[in-house]
């Protein structure tokens, strides 16, 4: 058991998509992934609250280009009207790709949020769809346990934790990144430098974690 040895911790660590599909080897793999597994299990010790993100999509997700003839990896398109990037199959429900990296000490999460599970809408942020239409519950869920701030870090910097952060800000949360602690996917050079920008822009605090 985690002893809550804080008089009452109003934060909560925020792990996003630290899935096998992400890391080396995997089918959606990040450059670097696997090196913030060591960054998380370090953090996790230090929160009494630790919440998990997982992407987690029906084999037939039509963010996937191998469901539209004519797409190709990386391509632009509209997805019922929602800007969309083609990916390859990947965190497809119940596989390996999906589980999170072993590596993880997964012991010590509380929550698990799965997003991405609507074929017809991705889900970036760990809050929201895409198009913002459907709530996870998350947010609800971090007030009812008291949580003002998040500390988040994960895969990747341009794609789930950039939408997550964003949204956590909208929320209303205090938002602190751990900039050692994620990567990016980079589909364009600078897109990490640029996601961190807008995130800090939008009001996130830049830290590492040898500051936490
Ligand atoms: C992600 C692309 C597609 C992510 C998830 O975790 O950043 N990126 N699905
Ligand atoms: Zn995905």
């Amino acid at each position: 058991m985690k002893s809550n040895t804080t008089t009452r911790d109003h934060r909560a660590l925020l792990l996003v998509d630290l899935q096998n599909d992400f890391v080396q080897g995997g089918a959606l793999e990040v450059p670097g992934g696997l090196e913030v597994i060591e960054v998380a299990n370090t953090l996790i010790p230090k929160f009494s609250w630790v919440v998990a993100t997982q992407d987690w999509h029906p084999a037939d997700h039509q963010s996937f280009a191998s469901q539209h003839a004519g797409l190709a990896i990386g391509d632009q398109f509209l997805l019922e009207g929602i800007p969309q990037v083609a990916w390859p199959d990947h965190c497809i429900e119940h596989t390996h790709g999906a589980e999170f990296v072993s590596a993880l000490d997964q012991d010590r999460i509380d929550h698990v949020v799965r997003k991405g599970t609507q074929r017809l809408i991705d889900s970036y942020s760990a809050f929201y769809d895409n198009g913002h239409q459907h709530s996870t519950g998350l947010a609800d869920d971090l007030r009812r346990h008291g949580i003002e701030h998040v500390i988040a870090m994960g895969l990747a910097t341009d794609y789930c934790v950039r939408a997550t952060v964003l949204d956590a800000i909208s929320e209303g949360f205090r938002v602190t990144l751990v900039v050692d602690g994620c990567r990016g996917v980079e589909m364009q050079p600078g897109d990490s430098e640029r996601a961190l920008a807008e995130m800090r822009d939008a009001g996130a605090e830049m830290v590492r974690s040898g500051e936490l």
